[in-house]
């Protein structure tokens, strides 16, 4: 590795409004899908990490759950991981989507990694949505007058140059350091069986509507790597409520097949395999998402080590 002294490796939070584009920006700047993606907010619930790693340094992305606020259940939970993200980075990347419906939104955002203290950019994303046009000079302006230059970038029209610049950003930002914090062949620290349950839950946040999607997680029962002739995963999708019971499911199955059909051909991509075997499982679980015992045993738990 060239010029040891100007080295840099540190954790860099992403910080947004829920649905503001962090994990897709994560995954575009790591060239990988780790983290998942949909079009409706409070996607990510976990942090999930993110490698890049380069002769400059490298950058251990976190990606958050959108703020939000809230005393009890689950979405209290989103809140202190997030607030926990901002405690547990060197630096943070401040994700402001131009298409927010008022300019306080990312306003709360910058106030948020000010107060930490901590060394921060912006990067302003969706630039490609042309009738929100006109708040692209209104967010540059709000971002340098709170000392931060604004980068932009949109993940529908992605060029290596913008990519180039907010890796720069990022690195810059970054303590120095002796060595990489992870091996540098690494794109996450995910496990293969923590993506497999986000791929699942991503599939259904994209199939079902309204609460449904809110009240659901996902949890492996049994993961056999090494079955023949192809590995074999059980999972559990377990609701909140009995009557979302035959929603899941949809009508002739509908739903819970094409959950399942999408799931296994990304799992297939994601574990390099021909073919995988997938069996999906619909577990009623009253109320899990109001239930501290219920969120632990799911893993929505804040964890500090
Ligand atoms: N048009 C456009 N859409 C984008 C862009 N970036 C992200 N999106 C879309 O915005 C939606 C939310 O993206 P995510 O990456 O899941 O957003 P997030 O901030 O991680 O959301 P949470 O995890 O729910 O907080 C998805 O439908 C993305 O496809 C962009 O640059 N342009
Ligand atoms: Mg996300």
């Amino acid at each position: 590795m060239s010029n040891r002294e100007n080295y840099k490796a540190g954790f860099l939070g992403i910080i947004g409004q829920p649905n503001a584009g962090k994990s897709s920006l994560m995954n575009y700047l790591i060239r990988e899908k780790i983290s998942i993606v949909t079009s409706k907010p409070q996607t990510t619930r976990r942090r999930i990490l993110g490698l890049h790693s380069e002769t400059a340094g490298q950058v251990v992305f976190i990606d958050a759950p959108g703020i939000v606020k809230s005393t009890s259940g689950l979405n209290s939970f989103l809140q202190k991981e997030a607030e926990d993200v901002i405690r547990a980075s060197d630096a943070l990347m401040a994700v402001l989507s131009i298409s927010e419906d008022s300019i306080e939104r990312n306003q709360e955002i910058i106030d948020m990694v000010t107060k930490s203290r901590k060394p921060w950019f912006a990067v302003m994303t969706k630039t490609d949505l042309t009738d929100k046009a006109h708040r692209i000079n209104l967010l540059r302006e709000l971002i340098k007058k709170n000392g931060s230059s604004a980068l932009a970038v949109s993940i529908k029209n992605t060029t290596d140059e913008d990519r180039k610049l907010i890796l720069d950003e990022c690195i810059k930002v970054l303590p120095k350091a002796e060595a990489p914090l992870y091996d540098t062949e690494l794109f996450t620290t995910e496990n293969v069986k923590s993506i497999v349950e986000e791929i699942i839950r991503e599939k259904c946040f994209e199939t079902l509507e309204f609460e449904v999607p809110y009240q659901l997680a996902v949890q492996t029962r049994k993961f056999d790597e090494d079955a023949k002739p192809c590995p074999k995963i059980f999972v559990d999708i377990i609701i909140g409520k009995e009557t979302h019971k035959p929603i899941v499911i949809g009508k002739g199955a509908a739903n819970i097949k094409k959950i399942g059909a999408e799931a296994r051909e990304e799992i297939q991509k994601m574990m390099d395999v021909d073919k995988v075997y997938l069996e999906l499982n619909v577990v009623v679980k009253n109320n899990w998402f109001e239930n501290a015992t219920a969120m632990k045993e799911l893993k929505y738990v804040i964890n500090t080590k």
